[in-house]
């Protein structure tokens, strides 16, 4: 019965190949080329002859039944359903190990614990309207609050006919934050900004936000207490230590240019001197002929954006090339901040990342030229090689028990090693959210 049922397909098929002309044409290899290139000029030029080309059929000359026959032999079903079988696999494995990455990936790190963040001092930044001050078109500042200063904190005001209060210059008159009324304007304030699309604040000299009801200037014992309730000495710091972590955190900050993008003038108030963009008029910062609300420092010839940004050792240089390092060095991004090392002069900590043997050390220098032995630290290996360095110098390695920097500069140490500092020092290290490094695979997981 089968036998005959071929046949007779077979003669099927042939009836039908050979009653398809394009079928036909495809089997004649003298000369398919030229005629189908005659059929084509036709059919496009008249179009009389589309309907004959519209008529040809997918598997021109094998019906459905011999497809089907020869689908259903085990040399073509076999692959098939192994090709089949394979692809539901790896679909499966696919999705497995995605849900695997997701559930083992640790926690991505918010925008600000990646990005640099570059401070901005309105006043200080740009003058658009030439009187003086630096401005944001149709805003106000939040705070102009700086360091401490000495004369009078009282100053009278002719208009008003009333004294107010300063903390910091007569430009900068104390806001009284327990008068509601202000606390609303600055919470308006705060909303208007973060409908702009601001991503955060900084909060600058918080600690005289709130003065004490005699007007000194001490901080709060307990940040979180509700400043109106403050009235008592009690209640405020009379000790001064927090300051000095405080400048010594701003000195960092500093050194690393977060803070400031320039080294300018060692003035009153260095970081807020209007901004030196170049070496015209008013260092480019404001067209007022009425001088400006702090003077420019007088180097802004020597000493200002346009001249730094072609100098490759200069703080903008740096700046730009410490931003790239965080972003391509995982140690640096994700890794443990381990502190090793201080003394009068020198600050020092590593980063490393569980995983990863490229490691880091960090050498700050807030002191004098000196000398640092490391040579304790176990888990350090001999020799460490030079990435960076905010002094020129030309030494390219360092041993460990010999470390030499000079005042104010910043070294950034590579070194390979197999051996983390944490594990044995939990209690002086730190790391935000936990991970480690996969090199087989070269992605972090949780751990
Ligand atoms: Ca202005």
């Amino acid at each position: 019965m089968s036998s005959t049922k071929i046949t007779n397909i077979d003669a099927l098929e042939l009836q039908e190949g050979v009653q398809n002309e394009a079928f036909q044409e495809d089997d004649d290899t003298s000369d398919a080329s030229s005629t189908r290139e005659q059929q084509a000029t036709s059919v496009s030029v008249t179009g009389s002859e589309e309907n004959e080309c519209t008529q040809i059929k997918p598997y021109a000359g094998m019906p459905k039944e011999v497809l089907m026959l020869h689908s259903s032999k085990a040399c073509y079903r076999i692959p098939r359903e192994i090709i089949f079988w394979l692809i539901i696999a790896c679909t499966l494995a696919l999705i497995a190990m995605t849900v695997t990455i997701v559930a083992l990936s640790p926690r991505c790190m918010s925008w600000w614990q990646l990005s640099p963040v570059y401070q901005v001092y309105p006043r200080s930044f740009k003058d658009s309207n030439a009187d003086g001050v630096g401005d944001l078109k149709a805003s106000h500042c939040l705070l102009h609050q700086v360091s401490v200063f000495g004369n009078s904190t009282w100053e009278y005001d002719e208009m008003r006919q009333q004294c107010y209060f300063h903390q910091f210059l007569k430009e900068q008159p104390d806001l009284n934050y327990r008068n509601p009324r202000v606390i609303e304007e600055m919470t308006d304030i705060i909303h208007f900004w973060l409908k702009k699309g601001v991503d955060g604040f900084r909060m600058d000299a918080v600690k005289h936000m709130l003065e004490a009801t005699h007007l000194r200037n001490e901080p709060q014992v307990d940040p979180d207490q509700d400043p109106s309730t403050v009235d008592t000495e009690f209640e405020l710091y009379h000790d001064y230590l927090p300051n000095t972590l405080h400048a010594l955190i701003i000195d960092f900050t500093a050194l690393l240019g977060i803070d400031k993008a320039l080294e300018m003038s060692n003035s009153r108030d260095p970081q807020r001197t209007p901004m030196q963009w170049n070496d015209q008029f008013n260092a480019g910062f404001s067209d007022s002929e009425n001088g400006t609300w702090l003077d420019i420092a007088p180097d802004y010839s020597t000493v200002n954006v346009e001249l730094q940004q072609a100098d490759p050792n200069s703080t903008i240089s740096q700046y730009r090339a410490l931003t790239l390092l965080k972003g391509a060095e995982l140690a640096l991004s994700r890794g443990w901040f381990c502190f090793i090392w201080s003394d009068v002069n020198v600050f020092a900590y590593l980063r490393e990342l569980d995983g990863l043997n490229k490691a880091f050390l960090v050498v700050l220098n807030f002191g004098k030229d000196t000398t640092t032995d490391l040579s304790l630290v176990s888990e350090l290996p001999d020799t460490l090689t030079v990435h960076l360095s905010t002094l020129p110098i030309s030494q390219k390695t360092f041993s460990k028990s010999r470390i030499l920097t000079s005042q104010g500069q910043g070294l950034l140490l590579e070194y390979s090693t197999k051996q983390r500092f944490h594990p044995n020092h939990a209690s002086e290290c730190y790391v935000s959210e936990k991970a480690c490094y996969l090199p087989a695979l070269d992605i972090l997981y949780k751990c």
